[in-house]
């Protein structure tokens, strides 16, 4: 019987929950000082000076850097530079200018690590305050301050042309709506937050420790922060508590602790607090959306514009980039005869915005979701039969759109039937129109949303790849070397299920090996829900071809034709057909010399997971308050090869995405003092406020990796999400609301109710 399809508990929890994880922050190397950053406290100013001597004379600090002490280290580029306005980089420590609240200033390094708490706060750093442009509509404009003045204007990235908009995109449609909408900014908050530990040999060669989503990238980042060959490197991930798509690559932080190590001759080490995790790291998500729909009575839509406005933050990084994800899922899952988008990236003196889960697809899902319900609000018509009528029918064959996406396999209409099966959405209308009669004070609302999503994506001109080793040892065992990069995923558990599918190894005997870039030195990581599809398609290949290598020596030692044996995977040997007497093991083969093949496997392309999310909300129309009642999922993710992990994976992202309809918010004051600065302030979602999620199975395969599988790590945050959004506001809509921007607060949505009954 097969494995892959059954439900294989963890491997990895009996340890995590035994003697626990090692992250880096336990990395114990003799010797090793500490590294605190002074971190600005105002938005925007240039700095007149930063005065280190009187933490120098504080107790156990060894030493304090500032800018002008990094001058060996390269000028840098902005990252994706090319495409991002050159001007816009960030020096590791802040030069001239600092540009958001928590900007590393100057580093102070100590003995303990409790003394550089006290140190930083000698460090007197004198600001000039310049005035912060916060709000991203500010800053696009004309008038605004600029943040780099060598660049003249606050855009760093822009996709297409709002002014070439088409004058008669909505001609002929009978209804048209427009609206602006918030798609806000949230944090990844991963339980581990950043942190980094770094070594110096004697042969020159850095060794670092640091919490990340693929070492070989991380590898990249450093490289190209300090100056040095990625050679010169060995990047070692330890057990990583989270990502969320905010630790691929490295932050400035990890390069100055790489470079304190060189300076000071001995190991550094750096791990940040909350507060810094909050202001620092970066923030995902940010679009301010203007979305236009237009159709017919009946409920077709024809024409669908979108006009983002991104806020990348101060220092443009992986956020500006976001509109070319959004733009790209435009349409989603929905035939419409006309669309057209144009985004436009600022930065503002803000944290910078990154990669978060789903990164730009979300936000894809988030606008045409909503502009959907718009529509269908304005009809009178149905949200379920507006997404019925719309949708594209089912197809086998690639379906390329307008905006350079090409889905590999869909059925959204079968989606969209099976979940609102799934969820009874009848009765829940029934149970609706009674409450709406009744006038109870709590309001039923249900929400929609069909999406279609891209993993996958990315890799050189050869496409989407990823590389594996699969390599059995004389005792039986195996090991596998993978260039992915999990931090929760469970990958252990599934590429061993893979490799034992196809050798007859058993789980327990089969380890896992990533992110030490010594060993593997070639990697793409984890990010995109790319793991399964290319990593996972990896291991199988290579663990069927080493089937391929075995099968020469089986036939030299059992004295046989190499074509007349067959592998018997249930007891991990070969033996000749017709004999099974005559027969030798593949851990007996591997015994005269190694038994190990390294290959890589080529995806065509990306591929498009999809869905449908219903969500089941209760109102408190007097308070405000939001109950989350049910959220019953389809996510298609073609194969799935463990239910058990690919379920946890949807659990989460609907939890995660569901937060940001109701609860999650990065706020910002005019001044640009962060409010959300710990996890009291931010309401990071629990247990508790959410409950279990009714997950629907549904499996349409890929033809793009023999494993049939799509990604499933970052559905549940885009299907959720504009679900949960669009059932609050349907919830209190027949009392006159038609949108309420994210997250949807009890303090939103009574001022929601207050101004639509003065209205009436
Ligand atoms: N899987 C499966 N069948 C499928 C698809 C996936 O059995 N058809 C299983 C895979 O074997 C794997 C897991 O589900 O164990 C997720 O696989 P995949 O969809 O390939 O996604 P990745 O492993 O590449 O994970 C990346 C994704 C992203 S992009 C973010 S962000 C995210 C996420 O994963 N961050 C996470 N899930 C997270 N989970 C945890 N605990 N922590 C994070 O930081």
């Amino acid at each position: 019987m097969s494995i892959l399809g059954t439900r294989v508990v963890r491997t990895e929890d009996p340890r995590f929950l035994t003697t626990g994880g090692v992250f880096t922050d336990d990395m114990r190397l003799p010797g090793t000082c500490h590294v605190h950053f002074v971190r600005s406290v105002v938005a925007h100013a240039r700095i007149r000076s930063v005065d280190v001597s009187a933490a120098l004379q504080a107790p156990g600090v060894i030493a304090a850097f500032t800018n002008a002490d990094l001058a060996d280290l390269p000028e840098l580029a902005p990252p994706m530079a090319g495409m991002i306005n050159a001007q816009m980089s960030q020096p590791l420590l802040a030069r001239d200018v600092v540009r958001y609240v928590g900007e590393p200033v100057a580093a102070v390094v100590t003995e303990g690590r409790y003394q550089g708490e006290d140190a930083v706060d000698l460090v007197d750093v004198d600001y000039d305050v310049l005035p912060p442009v916060i709000d991203p509509a500010e800053a696009a404009l004309d008038s605004a301050a600029v943040l780099f003045p060598a660049a003249g204007t606050n855009v760093a990235i822009s996709f297409r042309d709002a002014a070439k908009f088409r004058a008669d995109l909505f001609d002929g449609c009978e209804v048209v709506v427009s609206r602006t909408i918030i798609n806000q900014r949230v944090a990844p908050a991963p339980l581990e937050v950043r942190a980094a530990v770094a070594q110096w040999g004697q042969d020159g060669r850095l060794t670092a420790w640091i919490p990340n989503q693929g070492a070989q990238g991380t590898r990249e980042a450093l490289a190209d922060m300090l100056g040095i060959d990625q050679a010169a490197i060995r990047v070692i991930t330890p057990d990583v508590g989270g990502a969320f798509g905010a630790k691929f690559g490295a932050d400035p932080e990890q390069a100055v602790v790489c470079w304190v190590a060189r300076r000071l001759g001995r190991p550094a080490r750096w791990a940040e607090t909350r507060t810094e995790n909050m202001t620092g790291m970066t923030h995902g998500r940010a679009q301010r959306q203007t979305v236009t729909i237009g159709g017919s009575r009946d409920g077709t839509v024809t024409a669908y514009r979108l006009e983002i406005l991104q806020d990348s933050g101060s220092y443009p990084r992986f956020g500006a980039f976001l509109p070319f994800l959004t733009i790209m899922m435009l349409p989603g899952p929905y035939a419409i005869a006309r669309a057209e988008a144009a985004a436009t990236s600022v930065v503002t003196n803000t944290t910078p915005v990154g990669a978060y889960r789903g990164a730009g697809r979300p936000e894809a899902t988030a606008a045409v979701e909503r502009a959907m319900d718009l529509f269908a609000a304005e009809i009178g018509v149905d949200p379920a039969e507006v997404r019925r009528k719309n949708l594209l029918p089912k197809f086998t064959e690639p379906h390329p759109t307008d905006f350079g996406a090409l889905y590999d396999s869909g059925d959204y209409a079968a989606a969209l039937e099976v979940a609102l099966t799934a969820a009874g959405y009848q009765d829940l209308r029934d149970e609706q129109a009674k409450r709406r009669a009744s006038g109870d004070v709590v309001q039923l609302g249900i929400g929609l949303s069909c999406y279609v999503e891209i993993t996958g994506l990315g890799g050189d001109e050869g496409g989407p790849s990823e590389n594996a080793t699969v390599e059995v040892h004389p005792d039986g065992s195996a090991t596998i070397l993978t260039g992915t990069s999990p931090h929760g995923q469970g990958h252990v558990t599934t590429w061993a299920m893979l490799a034992s599918e196809e050798l007859g190894i058993p789980l327990d005997k089969i380890a896992v090996k990533w992110g030490d870039t010594d060993l593997i030195s070639e990697g793409g990581g984890t990010g995109g829900s790319r793991s399964l599809q290319q990593g996972g398609a990896a291991v199988q290949q290579a663990a069927r071809e080493l089937i391929d290598v075995a099968r020469p020596r089986a036939a030299a030692e059992l004295e046989a034709n190499a074509a007349d044996l067959v592998f018997d995977a249930t007891s991990s040997a070969f033996a000749v057909a017709g004999d099974p007497d005559a027969s030798v093991s593949l851990a007996r083969l591997a015994e005269p010399e190694r038994l190990s093949v390294r290959t890589v496997f080529s995806a065509p392309g990306a591929t498009f997971p999809f869905g449908t999310h219903v969500a089941v909300v209760e109102v408190d129309t007097e308070t405000g308050k939001v109950m989350l009642r049910r959220v019953i999922t389809v996510d298609d993710a073609g194969t799935v090869i463990n239910p058990l992990l690919a379920e946890g994976q949807r659990h989460g992202g609907i939890a995660q995405g569901a937060a940001q309809a109701f609860l999650e918010e990065v706020v910002f004051d005019a001044d640009g003092n962060p409010l959300t600065a710990n996890l009291a302030d931010y309401p990071f979602v629990s247990a508790t406020e959410v409950p279990s999620f009714e997950l629907a199975d549904s499996q349409t395969p890929t033809s793009y990796n023999p494993l049939g599988a799509k990604g499933i790590g970052e559905a549940g945050s885009i299907g959720s999400t504009p679900a949960v959004q669009n059932a609050i506001i349907d919830a209190v809509a027949h009392l006159g609301v038609r949108h309420i921007d994210m997250p949807a607060t009890p303090q939103r949505i009574w001022q929601a109710l207050r101004s639509a009954g003065s209205q009436a």
